[in-house]
C-alpha cells in the first residue's frame, strides 16, 4: 500500500503504509469495542464515492414511498427528495462492492474476526445537513444474533465528521456487557429505553474523524447517533460482517434456506457446515413490526429515544 505524503515545496515521500491493524488497535477493539483508523481512504476516493452516492439518490426524485433502494426522510416529498438510507448499495454500484474486498478493509477485518469473512448486508446512512434522522441507542446483535460475536460492522466516513453533524456515538465496554430489551410494548422496536436500563452514556465516544476514516465497531456495542442540525452533510457507508463460522439465530438471512447464496457472501475463507457455539446473552428479535423495514421505521414506533428527529 503505498500513501503520498507532500512534505509542501515539491518534495513527496513515497511511505509504505501497512493496511494492518498494531497489536494496540487489536487490544482497543477487544477492550472498547471499537477501533478508528483515520483516513484511510483518500480524498479523490472520497470524492468519487460521493459523486455515486449523489447520483444514486437523485433517482429518489418523484418516489412517493421508500422501495427496495431507498428509505426516505418522513419530510421527504417527491418534489423535495430526501433520502435517509441507501439500502444494500454493493447491490448499486460497483464501488462498494469493490471496497469490500480493498485490503485497507479486508486485512483488519480478517484480523479481527479471523480468516473466514463472511459479508452479511451493507447500508449508506445519508444524515444529510439540517435535518438527517437520528439512530437510537441499540445494540446489533439485537437485530440478529448468531452463534458467535465474531461480528462486526465497518463504517466508512464519507464526510468530515464533527461534533455537530451527527457523529455515531459509541459505549466503550458494552460489548462485553447484557443484550438490553429493544421491544416497546412486547413487540421488537430496535431501540434502548436508556433511562429505564439505567445506562449510563456520560462515557460515550462520538466517532470524529475526517472523511475516509473507517471504524470497526463490535456487534454487541451500544451506540446511537443524534440527528444532524449542521450544515455539513454526514454519509456514512456501513458494512456488516460475520465470521465464516458465525451462523444467524435470528433477523436477517435467518432461514438459511439457500446454501449457495449464503456461502457466495464469504469475502475470504472457506465455507463450513459447523457453527460455532459461544455461551452469549441472546434476545431474539420477534415479534417485528411487519410495516416496518428499516431502523427508522422500526425506532419510530416506539416513544423510547433520547434524540429527536430535527424539524425541516
Ligand atoms: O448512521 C448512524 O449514525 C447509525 C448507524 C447504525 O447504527 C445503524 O444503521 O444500525
Amino acid at each position: 500500500m503505498i500513501k503520498i505524503v507532500n512534505l509542501g515545496s515539491q518534495a513527496k515521500v513515497y511511505v509504505m503504509a501497512s493496511p494492518f491493524l498494531s497489536d494496540k488497535q487489536i487490544e482497543q477493539y477487544n477492550d472498547a469495542g471499537f477501533v478508528l483508523l483515520p483516513s484511510v481512504l483518500t480524498s479523490d476516493e472520497v470524492a468519487e464515492f460521493r459523486r455515486v452516492t449523489d447520483e444514486i439518490c437523485a433517482g429518489a426524485a418523484g418516489l412517493t414511498e421508500g422501495d427496495d433502494i431507498y428509505d426516505l426522510e418522513d419530510s421527504h416529498t417527491p418534489d423535495d427528495p430526501k433520502v435517509r438510507r441507501i439500502k444494500n448499495p454493493v447491490l448499486h454500484h460497483k464501488i462498494f462492492k469493490d471496497l469490500m474486498y480493498d485490503p485497507r478493509l479486508l486485512e483488519p477485518l480478517k484480523q479481527l474476526l479471523g480468516s473466514s469473512v463472511r459479508f452479511k448486508t451493507s447500508k449508506l446512512n445519508m444524515k444529510s445537513k439540517g435535518y438527517g434522522a437520528p439512530v437510537e441507542w441499540h445494540q446489533d446483535w439485537a437485530f440478529y444474533p448468531h452463534t458467535n460475536d465474531d461480528v462486526t460492522a465497518i463504517g466508512v466516513l464519507l464526510n468530515d465528521v464533527g461534533p455537530d453533524n451527527g457523529p455515531l456515538n459509541f459505549l466503550p465496554g458494552s460489548h462485553k456487557g447484557p443484550t438490553f430489551n429493544h421491544h416497546h410494548e412486547g413487540v421488537f422496536c430496535g431501540a434502548v429505553d436508556i433511562e429505564k436500563e439505567g445506562i449510563d452514556l456520560s462515557t460515550a465516544v462520538p466517532c470524529i474523524a475526517p472523511a475516509g476514516s473507517v471504524s470497526f465497531h463490535h456487534v454487541r456495542m451500544l451506540h446511537g447517533s443524534d440527528s444532524n442540525r449542521s450544515n455539513m452533510d454526514r454519509a456514512l457507508l456501513l458494512y456488516e460482517m460475520a465470521a465464516g463460522d458465525a451462523f444467524p439465530i435470528a433477523g436477517g438471512m435467518t432461514e438459511l434456506t439457500d446454501l449457495d447464496d449464503f456461502n457466495s457472501k464469504l469475502l475470504c475463507g472457506e465455507p463450513t457446515l459447523e457453527p460455532r457455539l459461544t455461551n452469549l446473552p441472546v434476545r431474539i428479535p420477534l415479534p417485528r413490526h411487519t410495516d416496518a423495514t428499516s431502523i427508522y421505521q422500526s425506532q419510530g414506533k416506539a416513544d423510547r429515544g433520547i434524540y429527536k428527529t430535527a424539524k425541516t
